[in-house]
């Protein structure tokens, strides 16, 4: 049986201009669900963390969903192998086991579940990971396990640091980002642990759900973290509940956090967030410039991308079927569902919503001059989307991107067999100049922008 139906590619495709393809990097049997990029063995370049987990699947919670089959029991929840690589793919170190099976292991919403500081002072960056129900601390430029502790629950899928605080002691930050154990609610609670992996503090927070961006909001120097729609301090303190949630009732399934996009703008930081039900564009202080409600905001960014507007802009994706584009006033400036692309041809089996944790990311520009793009990624092979919503750029590919066929698959979402393709923009050669990297769990793709010698 012929599982790939061809995919028509016409000459609007054909016609944009095209990213330069750098290198193709051949990920063996480590290649991730995720890619965590950051510097840490402190020579100044950036290397790769590809890892291999289930995601938000590795707790037991989900044991007994049905609509997962057979995959949400093997492999385990406990399946974990982190490989860094140097950005040209060699291998610097392992933590684990590569997965090494003929069919796809799931995964869901791991994009939170690596993160990279100097929490211990020593001038040396540590690996934070999340591992089933355990923290795990590994030294940067090794690998080898520093320490590690058990979490209360199995769920907690976000980690996050506080590196710069009051007192100059990092706070870890650790959270659940979606199910929850009573009797908490969706997205709750978040633990605050010394560096010592003691529990400083365990609290719920109003929407608490898929992000949870650092900031110094109150330019004291510390960075906060916002919690839902609430500012939280390093010590756990409420420096702000936003606005609109004050003294009101939440419904933490239907309302959380999907994502958070932030934006400095005429010296004022800017947050866009899509909260399930409603779109906001907030300030650092806790005030709504503006919201509206949409069917189901699951993703937003802002940034410089309306070559029409000076100021920023938003794209956002509604529930998957829809994207729009907003200006700064709220205004809706264009509407439609961005097409597929799939010029290898696309296996029958896949179909749309992918419902990625990260669906698009911004490619900023090197020339200030120019916008800003999205890479939207959750219809195929990624390309460019302008300020307009127009095709702007694509992105030339190797036969590798060809994905297998999967037919023994549940009836779920693709991305979490790794059918899809993910994104990550980063400076990865400290020229000035962001790369693109798209990856999936086999190969990776690093190109540079067409201006880019
Ligand atoms: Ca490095
Ligand atoms: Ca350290
Ligand atoms: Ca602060
Ligand atoms: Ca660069």
């Amino acid at each position: 049986m012929n599982i790939i139906r061809l995919f028509k590619q016409t000459s609007l495709w054909k016609k944009l201009p095209q990213a330069k393809l750098r290198t193709v990097l051949n990920l063996e049997n480590f290649g991730g669900a995720e890619l965590f990029i950051h510097d840490i063995n402190d020579d100044g370049l950036p290397e790769f963390l590809w890892l291999q987990s289930k995601g938000i699947f590795k707790s037991d919670l989900y044991l007994n969903n049905k609509r997962l089959g057979a995959h949400i029991h093997h492999p385990p929840g406990d399946m974990f192998c982190l490989t860094a690589t140097r950005v040209d793919g060699s291998v610097i170190w392992q933590y684990g086991t590569p997965f090494s099976e003929p069919d796809p292991y799931i995964s869901h919403a791991g994009e939170m579940m690596i993160t990279c500081c100097d929490i211990d002072g020593d001038g040396h960056v540590e690996v934070l990971a999340l591992r089933k129900q355990e923290l795990l601390v590994l030294e940067g430029n090794s690998g080898r396990l520093k320490n590690s502790c058990v979490l209360p629950q199995d769920n907690f899928a976000a980690v996050t640091t506080f590196c710069n605080t009051s007192n100059s002691s990092p706070v870890i930050l650790v959270s659940v980002m979606a199910d929850s154990y009573p009797p908490y609610t969706y997205g709750n609670p978040t633990l605050f642990l010394d560096k010592s992996l003691n529990i400083l503090h365990l609290a719920e927070h109003i929407g608490s759900g898929h992000r949870i961006p650092l900031t110094d909001a109150d330019g004291d120097g510390a960075e906060e973290a916002l919690l839902g729609y609430q500012m939280v301090k390093s010590d756990g303190t409420i420096l702000w509940t936003l606005d609109l949630w004050q003294g009101k009732q939440i419904d933490p399934f239907a309302q959380h956090v999907d994502q958070v996009s932030h934006f400095k703008w005429n010296g004022r930081d800017l947050f866009a967030i899509a909260g399930s039900d409603r779109l906001y564009l907030i300030d650092s202080t806790g005030v709504t410039i503006w919201s509206q409600m949409l069917p189901h905001p699951q993703y937003c960014l802002i940034g410089r991308f309306d070559s029409s507007d000076s100021r920023p802009s938003l794209f956002v994706t509604n529930r998957r079927e829809m994207m729009h584009g907003f200006d700064l006033d709220g205004h809706e400036t264009w509407r439609r569902m961005l097409p597929e692309n799939w010029p290898m041809g696309k296996p029958n089996t896949l179909a749309r919503p992918f419902h990625k944790g990260v669906p698009a990311v911004v490619w900023h520009s090197p020339d200030l001059k120019s916008q800003d793009i999205v890479v939207y990624s959750e219809a195929g092979w990624p390309y460019g989307v302008n300020g307009s919503g127009r095709l702007c750029l694509r992105f030339p590919h190797t036969g590798e991107i060809l994905k297998p066929a999967c037919a023994n698959l549940p009836n779920h979402r693709p991305d979490d067999f790794g059918l899809s393709f993910s994104c990550a923009a980063y400076d990865i050669d400290r020229d000035g100049n962001e790369e693109m990297v798209i990856f999936d769990r086999r190969y990776a793709w690093i190109y540079s922008w067409p201006s880019v010698q």
